[in-house]
Order: structure tokens, then sequence, then C-alpha cells
């Protein structure tokens, strides 16, 4: 089976409730929908989410790169020709979220044609995952009435926090708040993006520390170099390389020079064929993976959680599968429903996704 083109489609969808987090904020969900399509009439559909703030890419480049130099490249290839296409993605550098969506959609028609699901293909270890939900900057009372209203109306109980912001007061005070309000029974865990220096986030660790924090991630910047292993070696629990650790090497990079512990594994981007092989390093090395948000509409999060799990180690914790509900709208037929905490896989062949063409049409920015 050939592919015959890569359709893109930028779309927009405004945010209820803006993300907000030490690197940036996200008011409105543009991006790009992703469609691969074959001479055997199967389509292929992933989810590109540019984010400028953490690896450049805006929806027109995401578009751009696909059109001019992936689409052309990869067209008239075989769908199955795996490592052929990757050696032709891999001439360009960057463009992460762009060739995930490739990869990811060709995934799904892989599963379309042997009438299995993308989970069951890539290690079919179970069909669900316990959620995380991201709580984004706000104070404190907001941020724990949203948590309470996450866990009473879908059961969440894993929350990761934004913090980031100085002085490191304002978020250690929303966390005590949150461990009040939710008592020992809720996992919580804090994603600086970056925000605080190697001894802002040292002193911030302390407190935490007595709240019964289980993760911390990007603290500060990993280009610290040794500031961040200093900060690395005196945490008490794992600490987690996200925007740091985008691929492959640089995943071996940071594990064994002491810049994290653990690893955010997100297939917005690294597909599927990419985050396996993140996966499968970490396994290797000792790592505790995490699966990531790359604040994914309800697309984004089906593919995260048909990989999260398939495999036993990227479905141990909690997944951040939540945060489409911030969403106003988005452009699958049918919806996602996190219930008792929990996300189900949708057991359809590949990824099991149809697009609502109504809401497509009423998205799309492009006409
Ligand atoms: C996260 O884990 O950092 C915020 C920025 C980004 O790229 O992803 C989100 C969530
Ligand atoms: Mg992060």
């Amino acid at each position: 089976m050939k592919i015959t083109a890569i359709e893109t489609v930028p779309y927009a969808i405004p945010y209820t409730k803006p993300l907000r987090f030490a690197s940036g904020e996200v008011h409105t969900a543009e991006h790009v929908l992703v469609r691969v399509h074959t001479d055997e009439g199967l389509t292929g559909v992933a989810d590109a989410p540019p984010r400028p703030f953490t690896y450049g890419e805006t929806q027109a480049s995401v578009i751009g790169v696909i059109e001019r130099i992936f689409a052309p490249q990869l067209t008239g290839m075989d769908v199955l020709a795996r490592e052929p296409v990757h050696a032709l993605l891999h001439r360009t550098v960057g463009n992460p979220a762009a060739k995930a969506a490739i990869d990811m959609a060709l995934w799904d028609i892989a599963g379309q044609a042997l009438g299995l699901s993308v989970t069951r293909l890539l290690g079919g270890w179970t069909d669900r995952m316990r959620v995380a939900h991201m709580l984004g900057f706000d104070s404190p009372e907001r941020m724990a009435a949203e948590a309470e209203r996450m866990r009473d109306t879908y059961g969440i109980t894993v929350f990761k926090v934004k913090v980031g912001r100085r002085p490191t007061r304002l978020d250690i005070d929303v966390c005590l708040k949150l461990r009040e309000v939710l008592g020992d029974g809720a996992e919580l865990y804090v994603d600086g993006n970056r925000g605080w220096t190697a001894s802002e986030s040292a002193a911030a660790l302390r407190e935490l520390d007595r709240l019964g924090i289980t993760l911390a991630e990007e603290l500060c910047p990993a280009d610290d170099v040794l500031g961040r292993r200093w900060l690395v070696r005196q945490s008490s629990v794992p600490f987690v390389a996200d925007e740091s650790a985008t691929t492959p090497a640089e995943v071996t990079r940071s594990l064994l020079d002491g810049a994290a512990t653990a690893i955010s594994i997100k297939t917005a981007r690294t597909g599927f064929t990419h985050s396996q092989r993140v996966l499968f390093q970490c396994e290797g090395m000792g790592a505790e993976v995490v699966m990531g948000n790359q604040i994914d509409g309800r697309l984004g999060t089906v593919c995260t959680v048909a990989f999260g799990a398939a495999h036993a180690s990227s479905s141990r914790r909690a997944g951040e599968l939540s945060n489409f509900l911030d969403m106003s709208d988005d452009l699958l037929a049918e919806p996602l429903v996190i219930t008792d905490g929990t996300l189900t896989v949708r057991d359809r062949p590949g990824l099991g996704i149809a697009i609502d063409d109504a809401k497509l049409a009423r998205y799309r920015q492009d006409h």
C-alpha cells in the first residue's frame, strides 16, 4: 500500500479556560490536522500541535515543511516502510510535531489494514490508563476548586501542578492548598517549565517534599548544566526531563549527564516510533517514564493513551490525558469519556478516530 498524498488542515478551537505555565500560555488550540492518504483508500489521521515556546514550530511551519519537504519525499512510499520513511524525515532537522503526526497517521493506516488497534500493534499491555490532570497557574483557591471539580466529576486523583513563578512562595502556597483540600489520597507532582534557577528549585523542593510530591519536572533549565546536575542529585523524587529531552539522543544525554532521572514521553513530538525508542531506552537504563501532554486535544489524547496503554512501563503511572476538557469543542465525531479517573483505549482498527466533517468545516482556517 502506497502513500498518495499528505493533507494538512489548519484549524483553531478556543479554550474555555486558557492554560498558563512558566514558558507560555495557550488560549486557542491552533493545530494542524494531518491526513495521510493511500492508494487503497485508507486514510491515517493525526494532530500536530505547534508549540513555538518549546520547539519553535508554528501552524504555518508545520504546513510548510509537510507540503514542501515531507509530502514530496514520502509520496509513493510503502506505508509500512517505517525505517526508510524515518530516514527521509531525519534529513530535515527539528519539526518534531510535523514528523510525529505523519508517523502516527502511518501507524493508524497499518492498524486499519490489519484490523488491529494501534495499542495492540505496539504491545497490547492493557486497554486503559489512569489519568493525571494538569493545573495551570492561578490562585490557590481557583486551582484547588478545579482539582476538586476534576476529582468529583471524573474521579481524577492525580494532579500535575504547574510551578516556576516568582516568588516561589506563589506555587508552594498552591501545593499546600491542594494538599489541604484534596487530602493524602491525591497524588501531586510539579512541572516548572524551566522557570526557576537551580537554587530556587532546591529551596522549593525542600518544602514540596514535605507535601509528598511524587515527581519534579524541568524545574530549572537543563542548559544550566552544573546547576541542573546539582539539583537532580539532591531531589528525593524522580526528576523528569520533558522539553529538554525531545529525541532519543537527547534522552540518553540527559540521563547520562545526570540532568534527569525520569523522562516525559509525548507522542505529539516523538510519534509512536520514536516514543517506543525512548521508552525502551528508558527501560534499558532504568529510568521511569510518564506519558506527558503537549496540551493535546482529543485527537492527541487518543494517541497518547493508545501508546501509553500498550506497554507496562508507560502505563504504570497516570498519563496526562485530561486537558482536552478545557477546550470549547473538538473535531472528533465521538466524545472521549473519563470515568473513575481512567481513560480507555478504543478497541478499533488503527486509532479508531472519526473526524466530524461539520466541525472540521466550522473550525478550519484555510477557506
Ligand atoms: C508540559 O508538560 O510542559 C507546556 C508546555 C509544553 O510544551 O507542554 C505543556 C505541558
Ligand atoms: Mg512539562
